[in-house]
């Protein structure tokens, strides 16, 4: 559903202004601490920010992909880990149940996504089955009217602080994508216990840590969809999506540290003037420049493919591979323009830095993604 262009405009104004307001003065403390403040998350909550993607009929702001992008670009203006914490009810955390869950489990779960009350957190990768998602080992036995869950998921966003965990489970042994089925587990869930948060490079703020299933028995109505099976299909819908919200974000990022560095350009005098005014610095601002709007018009087309209905996973691999990989790319010029600076913690530039490493990884490696790019390319060449 599409807002009429006035509520659009006001609410990425909203939005802007909440971002340069409140969250980039708190974006250093943020990093030292790891925590972000209650007033910020009932902010978020106030904006609507956990329910951009699930309709209004459950409480949420129902974006089209061509709004929830231009959101997700304005939020990259601040620190990645404010947005991780709403990321996941936007996104992983709650598409599998827009799109395959049955009428009760939307009704039990959508409306305190949406509200930011439940935090929801998406469990495919393990140990052993990161790219290859297909290998993971995670069981799912069926014992009357309960599924019982063995296995140990990994780097898990907002697992911390989640309420309620997508689980993709195997409830047959062999390697089908039909093998695997998805769990809608409560925390609390007996048997259901959490890892230490891990340490990571960047995005201090954005919690991840293992989620542990031993012996955890979940009633038969937690089968998403209430059928076995759709488990890997669905986790693969709900990653088509991410990868376009994410390529997003890293468009939003990329406009926040050349700003960065264009600002300190012009400050900062070599040579008897504003290092600006050097053709070399010139390059790496035209570079970065072309880069982001190459981004940000694939980002905008891609959406709004999807926005027709057509099948968009080629073109979200495209945008996942080239945003990810543009953003480090910018960020790279953004700490060289600074120079010294740069590599010095006062400069948010060099946290970001840090951050925006995880883009080329998370939600499928750039790696994922030319490989989902060449098997899309190649079919529809009849390959
Ligand atoms: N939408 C819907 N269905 C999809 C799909 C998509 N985007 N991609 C694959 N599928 C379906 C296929 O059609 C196939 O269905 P059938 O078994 O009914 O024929 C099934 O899923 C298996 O697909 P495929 O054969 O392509 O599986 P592979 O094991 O070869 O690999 C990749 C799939 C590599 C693309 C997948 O494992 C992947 O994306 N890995 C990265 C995982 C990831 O992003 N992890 C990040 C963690 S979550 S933050």
């Amino acid at each position: 559903m599409a807002l009429d262009a006035e509520t659009l405009t006001l609410l990425l104004d909203a939005v802007r202004r909440f971002v340069a307001d409140k969250l980039v003065p708190a974006e250093h403390e943020l990093a030292e601490s790891g925590v972000i403040p209650e007033s910020i998350v009932a902010g978020m909550r106030e904006l609507g920010l956990f329910g951009l993607s699930i309709d209004p009929a459950y409480g949420g702001l129902g974006l089209n992909m061509v709004e929830e992008v231009q959101v997700a670009m304005a939020l990259g203006h601040t620190a990645p880990a404010f947005r991780s914490l709403a990321g996941t009810n936007i996104g992983i955390g709650s598409q599998a149940i827009v799109l395959a869950g049955t009428e009760a489990q939307r009704e039990r779960y959508l409306p305190r996504l949406a509200s930011g009350e439940l935090i929801g957190s998406f469990a495919l990768t393990e140990p052993d089955a990161g790219s290859d998602a297909m290998s993971l080992r995670t069981s799912a036995q069926r014992d009357g009217e309960h599924y019982v869950l063995n296995g140990t998921k990994r780097f898990i966003t907002n697992a911390p602080v989640a309420g309620l965990f997508t689980v993709m489970a195997r409830t047959r042994p062999d390697r089908q994508s039909d093998a695997i089925s998805c769990f809608l587990v409560e925390a609390g869930t007996p048997g259901l216990t959490l890892g230490k948060p891990d340490k990571k490079m960047g995005q201090a703020g954005s919690l991840t840590c293992d989620v542990v299933f031993d012996n955890c028995r979940v009633p038969a109505e937690a089968l998403l969809g209430g059928e076995e099976g759709n488990g890997f299909r669905t986790a693969m819908r709900v990653l088509d999506k991410g990868r376009l919200h994410i390529s997003a974000l890293c468009v939003g990022i990329a406009e926040r540290l050349l700003g960065d560095a264009v600002r300190y350009a012009a400050e900062r005098k070599q040579f008897g003037k504003p290092i600006a005014e050097f053709q070399l610095i010139q390059a790496m601002i035209a570079d970065s420049q072309t880069d982001i709007y190459a981004a940000r018009t694939m980002v905008m087309d891609a959406a709004a493919k999807r926005d027709r209905g057509e099948n968009t996973t080629l073109e979200a691999a495209c945008c996942k591979l080239f945003a990810s990989e543009m953003v480090g790319r910018v960020a790279d010029r953004a700490v060289q323009i600074h120079g010294g600076a740069g590599y010095i913690s006062e400069y948010a530039v060099e946290r970001f830095y840090r951050d925006v490493r995880l883009f080329r990884i998370y939600e499928g490696t750039s790696q994922i993604q030319q490989l989902v790019i060449a098997r899309e390319t190649m079919k529809a060449h009849g390959v």
